[in-house]
């Protein structure tokens, strides 16, 4: 049998940092992963959860994903699909009904359906949901023992090791003995074992993300195969320019240069962060130009010329770099450290963010993350070892 498995699509995600009207480019994503469903055959497609980005998903984007849901059940496509921490089951979140074609697990235990192929093989899928943003338990002894039937296949939305997503062991997993683990909930592409794989995002939404795929996967009664694909048309890249020119003439031209050195040998939107190295006497002018956004402006310009689409996000000059003294795994413990709930109580006390959960345990990840992203563009640091 042949099935995708996808995970962490986050199709609602904005685009870090890009505010230009870009639906259409954070969306085709979902048509592309129907289209290679359907030309690849597949028997099966899994969505391993945070099929969304968030629990109240917005009507427009679940017009589009139930559109190619049904453009699967049109082919007799069958989907398994769960719910992650992101987009947890909540009453009164969705427009439609799923179509006849797809499994979605909406009940709070871990349920298993089994499918009848056309090669008549059979196949049984397991999975749960979250209703609430976490689960601090690991899910996967309520996993039922091996089917019977030719093949069966897990989907879990966790962390591995400890965590307040579901955290598992890898020896709980394999001592189920199933053909495959589908994992989500990490987005880079990451195989922790022959049969049991984090497929990753199909979509980087923020610069962090520069890997994406889904999985194309073979079973077979001898084993099978996994196939990475990447269908992404939107990629992330950070370029670091080291500047020899001695004029403002000469380092547009060279900064111009080295993003189109990129651009041309991809066909994928790019989305560019450009760190500039030696900037020399002329910095002061360049600052005022990065600053009043023109010179973004301008290096856009120049690649929609050759109709190559490419947005820049940030620039930082490295003459104001500092060394922090710290390494990064200092920093690290640091922020982990830091006690956010004490720092947010003013915000937290505020009667519209009680009433939205706006702050919640993944808020709170997603706020070190980003002050650990910001810190570690700003400065560098220390050797761990010294
Ligand atoms: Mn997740």
């Amino acid at each position: 049998m042949k099935f995708l498995h996808i995970a962490d699509l986050h199709l609602d995600r904005a685009f870090e940092g890009i505010t230009a009207d870009n639906l259409p480019e954070r969306t085709i994503i979902w048509h592309d992963i129907v289209a290679s469903a359907i030309q690849n055959q597949v028997d099966l497609v899994i969505l391993a959860g945070d099929n969304f980005h968030q629990s109240r998903p917005s009507f427009m984007i679940q017009k589009l994903f139930f559109d190619g849901l049904k453009k699967l059940e049109e082919k007799s496509i069958a989907v398994f699909l769960i719910f992650g921490n992101h987009d947890y089951i909540r009453d009164n979140q969705l427009i439609e009904t799923f179509p006849s074609n797809v499994y979605a697990v909406m009940g709070n235990a871990v349920e298993t359906t089994t499918l009848k192929l056309n090669s008549g093989e059979s196949v049984a899928i397991s999975g749960f949901s979250y209703h609430q943003p976490w689960i601090s338990e690991s899910r996967v002894s309520e996993f039922p023992a091996r089917s019977t039937t030719d093949f069966h296949i897990g989907v879990y939305h966790g962390e591995l090791g400890s965590s307040n997503y579901a955290p598992f062991t890898l020896t709980e997993l394999n001592d189920k003995n199933y053909d495959y683990w589908a994992l989500g909930h990490i987005h880079v592409p990451t195989r922790l074992a022959n049969n049991i794989y984090y497929s990753g995002t199909p979509l980087g939404h923020n610069r962090k993300e520069t890997s994406s795929g889904v999985n194309l996967v073979t079973l077979t009664k001898t084993g099978l195969s996994v196939e990475a694909i990447d269908l992404a048309k939107v990629i992330w890249r950070d370029v670091v320019v080291n500047l020899h020119a001695e004029s403002l003439e000469g380092v547009i031209s060279e900064i111009n240069q080295a993003i189109l050195a990129l651009a041309e040998s991809s066909d994928q939107t790019i989305f560019f962060s450009i760190l500039l190295e030696h900037v020399g006497d002329y910095a002061d002018e360049l600052i005022v130009r990065i600053q009043s956004g023109e010179l973004q402006e301008l290096l856009s310009a120049y690649t929609k010329q050759r109709v190559i689409k490419i947005k820049i996000l940030s620039f930082k000059l490295d003459q104001f770099r500092t060394e922090l003294p710290l390494s990064l795994t200092e920093l690290n413990n640091l922020i982990t450290q830091l006690d956010l709930e004490k720092v947010l109580l003013p915000l937290s006390n505020n009667r519209i963010v009680q009433d939205k959960h706006l702050i919640d345990d993944t808020v709170m990840t997603e706020i070190k993350q980003a002050i650990e992203q910001q810190i570690q563009l700003d400065f560098d640091f220390k050797e761990a070892n010294q």
